[in-house]
């Protein structure tokens, strides 16, 4: 099975990456967890994604905050699919790091994911895998399934409160 790699242009980012650690450890896909910032390491941050391919990954998420050019900076420099992984600062709510993130120019995507959606990131990724992976897509079926019975029984426990 094909790595994802997840970078992030701070170790300050890290609670939000272990989200999509954890959803990445749940489906027993394989990854690296690296810092390398587009501002402070660009050689570093440049070098990992040009060689992604042939290190044999499937994906990138790219996790940053502030002025959050990473995930552009990383798919500038790969064809592979790039996830961009906003995150929230103090100031603005994470909008500069989502506005940052999601609005590439025309040649080079990157798909943006929800501010601070570090489980989705992940789940996108592992969707992306599944394209040619009919297990792991029947465990993104089960899960979805799971979820599912979670929210019924939620709305089971609304139901009862007030719908007497
Ligand atoms: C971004 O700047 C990082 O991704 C982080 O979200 C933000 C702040 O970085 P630190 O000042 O905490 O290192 O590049």
């Amino acid at each position: 099975m094909k790595k994802i790699g997840i970078v992030m242009g701070s170790d300050s980012d890290l609670p939000v990456v272990q989200k999509a650690i954890d959803v990445l450890t749940s489906f027993e896909i394989p990854f690296e967890v690296h810092v390398y910032s587009a501002h402070r390491t660009p050689a570093e941050a440049k070098t990992f994604s040009a060689e992604a391919r042939e290190k044999d990954f499937g994906a990138i998420i790219a996790v940053a905050g502030m002025a959050a050019h990473l995930a552009g900076a990383v798919a500038a420099n790969t064809t592979l699919p790039v996830i961009g992984l906003p995150v929230s600062a103090k100031n603005f709510d994470g909008l500069d790091a989502l506005l940052s993130t999601v609005q590439m120019p025309s040649g080079i995507p990157v798909a943006t994911v929800a501010v601070d959606g570090g489980a989705n990131a992940a789940l996108l990724a592992i969707q992306i895998l599944a394209v040619t992976d009919a297990t792991l897509a029947e465990k993104l079926n089960a899960k979805r399934r799971a979820d599912t019975e979670a929210v019924l029984g939620k709305n089971r426990k609304i139901e009862e409160q007030f719908n007497k």
